[in-house]
Parts: structure tokens; C-alpha cells; sequence
């Protein structure tokens, strides 16, 4: 693969992006570098790689859709299911094995645990591979903790490429919301546009398609709750989608008014929330700490909750009673690549913060460039979290009970971006209306498109 002299790409035709299989080569070329300077690695190692594994419906015969095992898809970026993939970490010479593997072939479980979910990766094994071990354990922590950490020139491209297709599909829903129609319509038109435009057969997690009070449930839209609510005038919606595009990901959360006009208080919860993502996005530089942005997020949150008149009293001292985990309770964005959640957001040494809201956080190392993360602050009215705190003395002197009282039912808001680590600042990927004038009048004219000029860059 290595030396082919073809440049194959990956490609489905139509707009959709040519990805060069170079991107895999330098990925592989980054781990053999990285390999060889590591102590203790025997000569003449080679790195041995298991891809997916097509699976089925239950006990039928019927196939699920395939998608490929993360760290496979990284060193060798290839869609079939059932191959190994080997490197020569000496001279990166690549193989890969396509299926029929002899059944004498077995798998077992091994380290590479993925910090984020907490579930064990699987390592290749064969007759004979007791040798190989060592190599392969380094080789997963090294892809785990460094190298699908930061993203190189070609990544950042797919991943413009999700974000661009996942933005026009979520401007696309918005066009099309109105009272009467059911959430699951919106779900629909989200796939079929990344689907039919992007040549994106997966989302990158499920569907949350959440109006009026469902948009205070997190993770809203599983089997469960599937986004099967009527859309009602007065209602907020928040939808959290992002399409897929040859396993890399995309993470995007649109809210506004249903009938796409706010009323006095819709405005003014979304409004505090884009000022906390704005305020955040103007702090993010290599070398900050996500912790003291999340931080930031519930410090501009508290500020204008007490401007609404929801909260009274001095903002310091609700940090010390972590009020504001209270209106967020959720981490304020983690890492995005080949997974929604990506790999390596608490290497060895670094512990999660255990306080309301930081011990939810997806990552906790300092921000390097080249990163790509989301960044998604949110207010919520969850009512057992609003009781919660009503019971708690050292929280409930802050909150105005009469003015809150008019918040229950609102849902919520969450404003989520994907953003790229720059040398000195950050690189919005996304591009949707997000200011309440720009998405007023986006939903107001069905022809009007949205310029992305005026927002797509940092101020
Ligand atoms: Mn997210």
C-alpha cells in the first residue's frame, strides 16, 4: 500500500469529498516514527491490526449495517469488514489480509482501554503471536493517547468536509420545522439531506430531535423517547445531529422556536448561552485547561441568569455550590474525530475533576493545537434538578422560586459547535444562523440562504 502509484481515493461520486488514502499512510508513518523512538521496542517489530467484524440482526441472517472498527479505520482506512492490516514498523511497509481468514484465526480481548467509554478495544491474535504482544499494546495506547489526538492537515479536511454537510443539512431542517409536524420528520430530513448530498450513510450518534420540554433531556431520541412528539406552536427545539463521512464525525446542536420567532424569554436564555459559547470561544488557545472553559461557561450562564431575575446574589459564591451545574449538568464539549467522543481525553496522571458538572467532562488535559473539539454550553429546566436544588438551603437562597416558576416546561438550550485548535486561537468548523436576528430571519424567508461571512470567523 505503501508504495502504490495510483493515489487511490475514497469517493461516492457527485459533491462529495475525494479523500486520498495518502491520509492513512501518514497516519501510519506517524505511529512507525513515533514506535521507533519508543524504549524497549524489539527489532524488526511489526504492528498487527484487527478491523470490524460484520455482524447480524439477533439470531437471523439479516446484516447490520457495517461500520469500521475506529483504530483499524485510522491506520488503514478501509471499509470492509473481517481484515487484519500489518506494519512493518522498520520500513512502514503495510499489508492488508481480506477475508477468508483460516478458522484457525482467533481473537481475544487486550488492553487499549478508550477513556472516554471505558470499553476494551480488541487486538489482533494468531498461532504464534506471543512475540508481537508488546508491540501491539504500545502501538494502541500511542494511536489511544497522541496521535488520534491531534488531527493532521488531511483530517481537519474530512472533518471541514462533516461539518459543512452536517451545517446545510441542519439549515435544511430549520427551512422545513413547523407546529404540527413530528419530531422523527426533522430526523428524517436531517439523514436524507447528508445522506443524498454528502454520501453519508451514518450519523455519528443518534438523533436528538427534542421540542418543547424534551429539550431538556440530554440524550433524548433512543428507543425509549424516539423523537416521536408532535412539534407544538411555542415550543423550543433543540437538535443535536451530525452526519458521518467515512468515519469521521460531526457534532452539531441548533436551537430556536419552533413558529421561528422567540418569545422575551426564549431569547433571553439563548441568548446568555451564545454569550458563554462566544466568551468561550474567544478563551481557547493551546495551553488553556478545558476545566477553567467549562468553568468560564457556568460563570457567563450565572451572570445572566441573574439578569433574567432567576438567581439573586453574588456569582462567586455560587460557584462555590456549583449552582451552575444546576442549569447545565453536562461537560462543556469533548473530542471529535474518527468518534463523537474521541480517544484520549484523560491520559495517565490526568484525573477527573470530581465536582457537579467538571466530572461529567469528556476531556480534562490542557487544550494543544490541532485538536478538534465541540464546544457546547446549554441552560436546562430539569425539574428534579430545579426540586434538587430548591431543597438544598446553600443553593436555594439564590434562586427567585416566582420567576423560576415561568422557566418550568421551557426545555432547554444548547448551543454546539466543532471547532479546530489553531498556533494562537481556534477555527469554527460549523456553520449554521446563530445569532436570534440571524436565525429569525433565516426561518423567516424560505428563499433567504445564510451567508456564513459574518459568523465563520473568530471576532
Ligand atoms: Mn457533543
Amino acid at each position: 500500500i505503501s508504495s502504490c502509484p495510483f493515489r487511490p481515493v475514497y469517493w461516492l461520486g457527485n459533491d462529495t469529498l475525494r479523500v486520498s488514502a495518502a491520509l492513512f499512510l501518514e497516519n501510519r508513518r506517524r505511529l512507525c516514527q513515533g514506535l521507533k523512538v519508543k524504549d524497549g521496542l524489539v527489532p524488526k517489530s511489526v504492528v498487527l491490526l484487527q478491523g470490524g467484524e460484520q455482524s447480524q440482526r439477533y439470531c437471523t441472517d439479516t446484516d447490520v449495517v457495517f461500520r469500521q472498527e475506529s483504530f483499524f479505520h485510522w491506520a488503514f482506512g478501509v471499509t470492509e469488514a473481517d481484515c487484519f492490516g500489518a506494519i512493518d514498523v522498520d520500513t512502514g511497509k503495510s499489508i492488508l489480509f481480506v477475508p477468508k481468514l483460516p478458522e484457525s484465526y482467533a481473537t481475544w480481548m487486550g488492553e487499549g482501554q478508550n477513556t472516554d467509554s471505558g470499553s476494551i478495544c480488541r487486538e489482533a491474535s494468531f498461532e504464534g503471536i506471543s512475540g508481537y504482544v508488546y508491540v501491539a499494546v504500545i502501538c494502541i495506547n500511542m494511536i489511544h493517547l497522541y496521535f488520534r489526538l491531534v488531527k493532521t492537515d488531511m483530517e481537519l479536511e474530512v472533518l471541514r468536509y462533516t461539518n459543512r454537510i452536517s451545517s446545510d443539512a441542519h439549515k435544511m431542517v430549520m427551512k422545513n420545522v413547523t407546529p404540527g409536524k413530528k419530531e422523527y420528520e426533522m430526523e428524517s430530513l436531517f439523514q436524507h439531506y447528508c445522506y443524498s448530498k454528502g454520501g453519508m450513510r451514518h450519523t455519528s450518534y443518534t438523533c436528538i430531535c427534542g421540542t418543547g420540554n424534551n429539550s431538556s433531556v440530554l440524550h433524548y431520541g433512543h428507543a425509549g423517547a424516539p423523537n416521536n412528539k408532535t412539534i407544538e406552536d411555542g415550543d423550543m427545539c433543540l437538535f443535536d445531529m451530525g452526519g458521518e463521512y467515512y468515519c469521521y464525525s460531526s457534532d452539531i446542536t441548533c436551537s430556536f422556536p419552533a413558529n421561528g420567532k422567540f418569545t422575551a424569554d426564549q431569547k433571553a436564555i439563548y441568548e446568555a448561552v451564545l454569550k458563554s459559547s462566544r466568551a468561550v470561544m474567544a478563551a481557547l488557545k493551546p495551553g488553556v485547561k478545558w476545566t477553567d472553559m467549562h468553568r468560564l461557561a457556568d460563570r457567563v450562564h450565572l451572570e445572566e441568569l441573574v439578569k433574567i431575575g432567576i438567581l439573586h446574589g453574588n456569582v462567586e459564591d455560587m460557584l462555590k455550590v456549583h449552582l451552575g451545574s444546576v442549569f447545565m449538568p453536562h461537560g462543556l464539549g469533548h473530542l471529535l474525530g474518527i468518534d463523537v467522543h474521541d480517544v484520549g481525553g484523560y491520559p495517565e496522571g490526568v484525573e477527573r475533576v470530581d465536582e457537579p458538572g467538571l466530572r461529567s467532562l469528556r476531556m480534562g488535559r490542557l487544550v494543544e493545537e490541532r485538536m478538534v473539539l465541540t464546544v457546547e454550553p446549554g441552560i436546562y429546566f430539569i425539574d428534579h434538578l430545579l426540586d434538587k436544588a430548591l431543597a438544598d438551603p446553600a443553593q436555594s437562597c439564590f434562586i427567585n422560586n416566582e420567576v423560576l416558576a415561568r422557566f418550568r416546561g421551557f426545555g432547554g438550550v444548547r448551543i454546539e459547535d466543532d471547532i479546530a485548535v489553531t498556533a494562537n486561537g481556534m477555527e469554527l468548523l460549523t456553520c449554521v444562523p446563530r445569532t436570534v436576528e440571524e436565525i429569525e430571519a433565516f426561518m423567516a424567508d424560505s428563499g433567504k440562504t445564510f451567508s456564513p461571512a459574518a459568523s465563520a470567523e473568530k471576532a
